[in-house]
């Protein structure tokens, strides 16, 4: 048996662009993930978040399936632009209202909320005078923040300020397949100076605030490995771990980007800043809380491509899913292993971990997804030994509760432990949300 124990946190995450629909609703602004959809040719099935799936309505039925599955925990994010249509100034009430109803029923049905300040969805306003890449986002980012923390200050669980800045900042300025679409280096690097700068000022602000919760960062991190001990790819994985998991662990742990990449990216064109020391201090402070979103490993050979010469390789033999991520779940353990010994963390939630499956919905009503159910265990045991290791693991959440919107993958991909049927929005359990549910009664599973 694989046993969690009672304090451990079983939970389940969304985010707001990816569920809620509403897109401008209420009084909500435009936000950078709405011009994206938006936009021709951006999405692979033309679908957009304008209604996902309708959250913003169907809120209290969504309680009611987490109530029913059992979680600890719900990991959700607020949409910037619902709070502050313009990114900074004028409130919205409404869209303020619809997350206090949603974080007070949460509470009343004994679920803790746990609230992803940013998970992606800019005002446009903002984007528009500079987006990530401008020091006005990050004093905008701290009104926001203190806003929402002046409002619901210890009736959010755990406090989450970014999610996977790496995203935002590498496949949304310089990959361009992310909002706000961009194609340029040199901007990505500075955008994520910015986010880690955002997050470390919003920490201190909630510091001051005296707010007795515990604030983090959600950070999808993984192990790299080279597919070849030849030392064009051994120095091409050092590059992806210094791109990926090192350039937000280093900050946010020791104060100063890893000198290694640094010097890597001046080499190429790219110079960056060092944090100064009031910076670099604020950084050190500004984790109660590790989260780490995992889905997969990488495996690195040396590449062509002008910012980093590295290529993910595809493993002969191995076992992947319809993101042609590869399953590993040895690499959950890894991962925790390896930060909890190179950084030592106070505390690591699992804040993502979940599995695309191009689920059918039979016709007797039901949803069988065994491959997801041998995925989550897979994954769930691995942590577990980490914990046994001694690992300070007190949570794990899937993604996601229901199936929403993938991003430039529209909704193409189902991730959810419930179906949603996009042509009525009805919510159907799969066989995957009664597993979870037993995990989740018994802390553990054979
Ligand atoms: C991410 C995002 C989620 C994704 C999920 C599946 O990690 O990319 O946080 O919004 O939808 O992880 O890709």
């Amino acid at each position: 048996m694989v046993e969690f124990g009672p304090e451990f946190l079983f939970g389940v995450a969304t985010a707001s662009y990816q569920i809620e629909g509403a897109w401008n609703e209420d009084g909500k602004g435009e936000s950078i993930w709405d011009r994206f959809s938006h936009t021709p040719g951006k999405i692979v099935d033309d679908s957009t978040g304008d209604i996902a799936c309708d959250h913003y309505h169907r809120y209290e039925e969504d309680i009611k399936l987490l109530k029913r599955l059992g979680v600890d925990a719900y990991r959700f994010s607020i949409s910037w632009p619902r709070i502050f249509p313009e990114g900074r100034g004028r409130v919205n009430e409404k869209g303020l209202d619809f997350y206090r109803r949603l974080i007070e029923s949460l509470r009343e049905n004994a679920i803790r909320p746990v609230v992803t300040l940013y998970h992606w969805d800019l005002p446009q306003t903002l984007e528009e005078r500079g987006g990530w890449g401008s020091e006005e986002t990050v004093e905008a980012f701290k009104e926001y923040a203190h806003f929402l923390f002046r409002i619901f200050r210890e009736e959010v669980e755990l406090w989450i300020t970014h999610n996977e800045p790496w995203v935002t900042a590498f496949l949304g300025h310089s990959e361009g397949r992310m909002a706000p679409g961009k194609q340029d280096f040199a901007l990505a690097l500075r955008v994520s100076k910015n986010l880690l700068l955002s997050h470390a000022h919003a920490v201190s602000i909630f510091r001051e605030e005296g707010i007795r919760k515990p604030i983090g960062i959600a950070l999808n991190l993984a192990p790299i490995y080279p597919k070849t001990e030849n030392d064009a790819d051994r120095q091409a994985a050092l590059r992806f771990d210094g791109c990926l998991n090192r350039w937000f662990l280093d900050p946010l742990f020791r104060g100063e980007f890893p000198e290694d990449m640094v010097m890597w990216y001046r080499r190429k064109g790219f110079p960056i800043p060092p944090f100064s020391d009031s910076e670099s201090r604020l950084l050190t402070k500004s984790l109660d809380f590790l989260g780490i979103n995992y889905c997969t490993r990488y495996v690195l050979e040396h590449g062509e491509d002008p910012a980093l010469e590295a290529r993910v390789a595809r493993v002969p033999g191995g076992e992947y899913s319809s993101m042609d991520w590869e399953v590993y779940p040895s690499g959950m353990s890894e991962i925790v292993c390896r930060v909890s010994v190179d950084y030592s963390p106070r505390a690591i939630y699992i804040t993502e971990n979940g599995y695309p499956y191009p689920d059918i919905l039979l016709p007797n009503g039901s949803v069988v997804d065994e491959e997801r159910i041998a995925y989550l265990a897979r994954h769930l045991a691995s942590l577990h030994k980490a914990m046994v290791l001694g690992c300070p693991v007190k949570g794990y959440f899937v993604w996601s509760i229901m199936d929403n919107f993938e991003w430039s993958y529209g909704f193409s991909k189902r991730f959810g432990l419930v179906y949603v049927d996009y042509e009525t929005l009805q919510r159907i359990p799969k066989q995957s949300f009664f597993w979870y549910q037993n995990v989740i009664r018994r802390r553990g599973f054979e």
